[in-house]
């Protein structure tokens, strides 16, 4: 039987959910507008008024807003209450720039943890199971957000964070994990390091399935972390701008469910800033409609996905998001072409030989850009011959080649070689200084 947090709000019909959305949104533009000199300048330079905003349609007319704006209004210009009705606020690390900073009040804790518990019941977690939140807690949103989550659907949260890995896995078993929320890349690690203690995660312990995301993670990926594990491997996404993790899958993994009384989505032609229809590939754009603290108006978040309206085979009405191929600033251009680290990976894990640590290296040598894809192969491999080795790298070179269109160097190196990541792998190193 298919259980839903709120069966009412989850399988309403799509006119009902719209009609939500448009009065939400008619709603949302005078708060912002009335709340945030920010949005009152953003409103006032683009020539609209609150007033203009009368349909979903009209949703079109109003200015994007971008990371760069709320780097410019560090740390909280654009917030829209005062700092007493704030009761969290979590930040980016600010890796790639100035730090972001987020802020909730006490209804947009309630929200978000909402969204999560409408998410975790989809993928069947409940009072039976034990989560292991294996995200990273503190200003990071993946650890406390998920913990909330877990919490409200009256499973048991497992505060572990990342890290420790031997210490998880101890803890996995010996409080009976159902379910480990962490990064795609990091349940690699741990699966590594259980090998490596002799257990089995399949047998040894009760895990039934991961809440994987925070990163770009391929189909090719889950299948593999399915068949070396026995479990279900979930995709959950979001953002610390519009809260931090949000949405699932459900049991059928056929997309991730966004919930459209709380979040308005749209995917737009990156270049040109225009709507795309259902089912074309571009840029997600997310307007909050429940958000207080930080609402957001037409949020250029930047992951490429597709939108597909529709109900989903679970019943759920709600509008899904396809796997998000990566993000429009992750794209390498290499030689002037177009390259994504999901189209490498979704290549190296068709090729049973090569194991799942891989990495990106470009460089540019005589104003010519060269990449090279490293990755892992399986011991067993490694100890062949040289020349079937040499067989091996020519096999991944022709199919990377096919699929990207460009040749790169393929570097087979030995199980271990490439830095395991406890959060967000990174994938790429460019070293061009561009
Ligand atoms: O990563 C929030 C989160 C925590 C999501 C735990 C899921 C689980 P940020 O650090 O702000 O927030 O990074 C958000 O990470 O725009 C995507 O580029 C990427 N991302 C997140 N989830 C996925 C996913 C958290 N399932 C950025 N697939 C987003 C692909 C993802 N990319």
């Amino acid at each position: 039987m298919i259980e839903y947090w709120d069966p009412l709000i989850e399988r309403m019909p799509v006119d009902e959910l719209k009609a939500i959305q448009e009065e939400k949104l008619k709603s949302l533009v005078h708060y912002v507008y009335n709340h945030s000199p920010f949005y009152k300048k953003r409103f006032d330079e683009a020539g609209i008024s609150p007033n203009d905003i009368q349909s979903l349609d009209d949703l079109r007319k109003l200015p994007f807003t971008t990371k760069q704006d709320l780097r410019d209004t560090y740390p909280t210009g654009m917030f829209c209450v005062p700092r007493e009705q704030v009761v969290r606020y979590h930040a980016s690390s600010g890796t790639t720039g100035k730090p972001t900073v987020v802020g909730y009040t006490e209804n947009d804790i309630k929200e978000w943890t909402t969204s999560l518990a409408r998410a975790l019941t989809s993928i069947g977690i409940g009072r039976d199971d034990v989560v292991q939140v294996g995200y990273g807690y503190g200003l990071f949103t993946g650890g406390l957000g998920l913990h909330y989550g877990v919490e409200m659907v009256g499973a048991s949260a497992i505060p572990s964070s990342s890290g420790n890995t031997e210490r998880q896995i101890e803890l996995m078993q010996d409080l009976g994990s159902t379910a480990m929320a962490c990064t795609p890349s990091y349940f690699l690690y741990v699966n590594e390091v259980t090998k490596k203690l002799g257990i089995s995660i399949a047998d040894d312990t009760k895990l039934k399935c991961g809440i994987f995301g925070a990163e770009p993670w391929s189909e090719e990926m889950r299948r593999r972390i399915e068949e070396q594990t026995g479990i279900k491997a979930y995709d959950i996404f979001g953002t610390s701008e519009i809260s931090g993790p949000l949405f699932t899958e459900c049991t059928y993994q056929d997309g991730i469910h966004i919930w459209a009384d709380q979040f308005l989505i749209e995917v737009i032609d990156p270049e040109t800033g225009e709507q795309l229809a259902d089912g074309e590939r571009g840029e997600l754009v997310v307007t909050t409609l429940a958000k207080e603290a930080l609402p957001l108006i037409r949020y250029r978040i930047g992951d490429l996905t597709i939108i597909r309206s529709g109900p989903c085979r679970c019943g759920r009405t709600h509008p899904r998001i396809m796997r998000i191929l990566g993000r429009t600033d992750d794209m390498l251009i290499v030689r002037g072409i177009n390259v994504f680290p999901g189209q490498v990976e979704a290549v190296l894990m068709d090729i049973p030989e090569v194991a799942e640590h891989y990495q990106l290296v470009v460089d540019r040598e005589k104003e010519l850009d060269t990449l090279r894809v490293q990755v892992e192969v399986t011991r067993d491999v490694f100890s062949d011959k040289i020349s079937d080795l040499m067989v091996l790298e020519k096999k991944v070179t022709k199919a990377l080649q096919t699929v990207l269109n460009i040749s790169a160097r393929v570097e087979l190196v030995e199980p271990g070689t490439i830095p395991r990541s406890m959060g967000k792998a990174q994938r790429v190193i460019d070293n061009r200084n561009i």
